[in-house]
């Protein structure tokens, strides 16, 4: 993994003793029961090709996707951060098995529902909580909040709440990286909504017959707000589109976090060997929706998507594969939690709103607020 790792001050997961087998969660014992025998081997094979390390950060990543989520909600729902932050809980394997595989000098665009990318891609807690709540330390001051989150530090070149906006930003930048000839390529995060955009269709086009640095990695969640997939796309699948653009598609499930990486890191290396983008569908699902209309969580089809949560699916891999130990993992889990809190702190307790005379700082280029409104600077 390429990206900043949090310093732990415990020792790290593959400095620890050798793992006792596994003591599973009833939630995760239902989940490896119900996983096709025929996954098996493949699964804990795929899980030897990432370093004890690689697998103890990317499952902290996904710890740290889902707990977030779990702050933001409780926190917009007692009105102490304002707006309706779309929350990414379920699709974490998604963003963590893209981003592992991405280097620190990548970039990434991202969506409506961008937590989990910018966590995924090494986005600092403390600044993004900071941010979603409207102060001066966030990442942009507290003027783009959860939908507009973005971090060109960390190669998050933003999230928008327009559907399929982030998609002709992506080609952008790869076309910047070829015409510079920069080894850098971008992941573009979309969802199966956006894959019915026109600036969806207009810019894999582009991508294509410039053979651009770019992965057009789709998060097939099932739905766009309420509206099923299925009744969105008559071919069934969102992969094959790559076909009529003359470029690549595969399929992933995105539940799985190595599958996904797989998937990306061949797309990747691709692009950056000059054979241009790929479009890479991973079949996912939210455990939210917008205003989850269309899933009760108590339902059986609630049961058995959760049975295949990607957290537990991971936690097994790693334990199976003598990775990270299910004690380890719980360590890191609570290790979360505690940055979860310091970041509450940090965003709601200790850091103030911007001065009003910052409103239009940053927001035209050039151009400053003076005594007659907005003057040249
Ligand atoms: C251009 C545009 N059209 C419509 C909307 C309203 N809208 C917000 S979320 C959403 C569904 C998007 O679905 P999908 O791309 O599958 O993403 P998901 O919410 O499932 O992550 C829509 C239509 C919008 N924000 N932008
Ligand atoms: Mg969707």
């Amino acid at each position: 993994m390429s990206n900043p790792v949090a310093k732990s001050k415990r020792k790290s997961a593959s400095a620890r003793p050798k793992p006792r087998k596994e003591k599973l969660s009833p939630l995760a014992k239902k989940a490896k029961a119900r996983m096709p025998r025929s996954a098996l081997p493949s699964l804990f094979v795929r899980a030897l090709e990432i370093t004890n390390d690689e697998g103890a950060e990317m499952l902290r990543r996904m710890y740290r996707i889902r707990r977030f989520e779990e702050k933001v909600f409780e926190l917009a729902r007692d009105g102490r951060i304002s707006g309706n932050p779309q929350l990414y809980s379920g699709q974490e394997a998604v963003a963590v098995g893209a981003c592992s595989i991405l280097r620190e000098d990548d970039f990434i665009t991202s969506t409506h529902r961008g937590h989990g990318h910018f966590i995924a891609h090494g986005g600092v807690l403390k600044t993004m909580l900071a941010e979603l709540a409207g102060r001066a330390a966030g990442t942009s001051r507290g003027k783009g909040g959860s939908m507009h989150l973005a971090d060109p530090r960390s190669g998050n070149l933003g999230a928008t709440g327009i559907v399929g906006g982030n998609i002709p930003v992506a080609v952008g930048a790869a076309l910047a990286c070829k015409l510079e000839k920069r080894e850098q390529a971008v992941v573009c995060f979309f969802g199966d909504g956006a894959a019915n955009n026109g600036a969806f269709h207009e810019s894999l086009n582009l991508a294509a017959i410039w053979d651009l640095p770019v992965v057009f990695v789709c998060e097939n969640n099932q739905f766009a707000m309420s509206f099923p997939a299925k009744k969105g796309f008559k071919s069934g699948n969102i992969f094959s589109r790559a076909q009529s653009y003359g470029i690549e598609g595969v399929t992933c499930d995105g539940m799985h976090v190595l599958e996904v990486r797989e998937a990306v890191g061949t797309a990747l290396q691709r692009a950056r060997d000059g054979k241009g983008p790929t479009l890479v569908e991973a079949v996912t699902f939210r455990y939210s929706g917008n205003k989850n209309t269309y899933f009760d969580q108590n339902s059986e089809q609630a049961e058995a998507l959760k049975a295949r949560d990607p957290i537990d699916l991971f936690r097994i891999i790693l334990a199976e594969a003598d990775a990270v130990s299910p004690e380890s993992a719980d360590d890191i889990e609570e290790e979360v939690a505690a940055e979860i809190s310091a970041a509450v702190t940090f965003a709601l307790e200790q850091s103030p709103y911007p001065n009003v005379s910052e409103v239009l700082r940053d927001v035209y280029k050039g151009w400053i607020e003076g005594p007659l409104g907005l003057t040249k600077e």
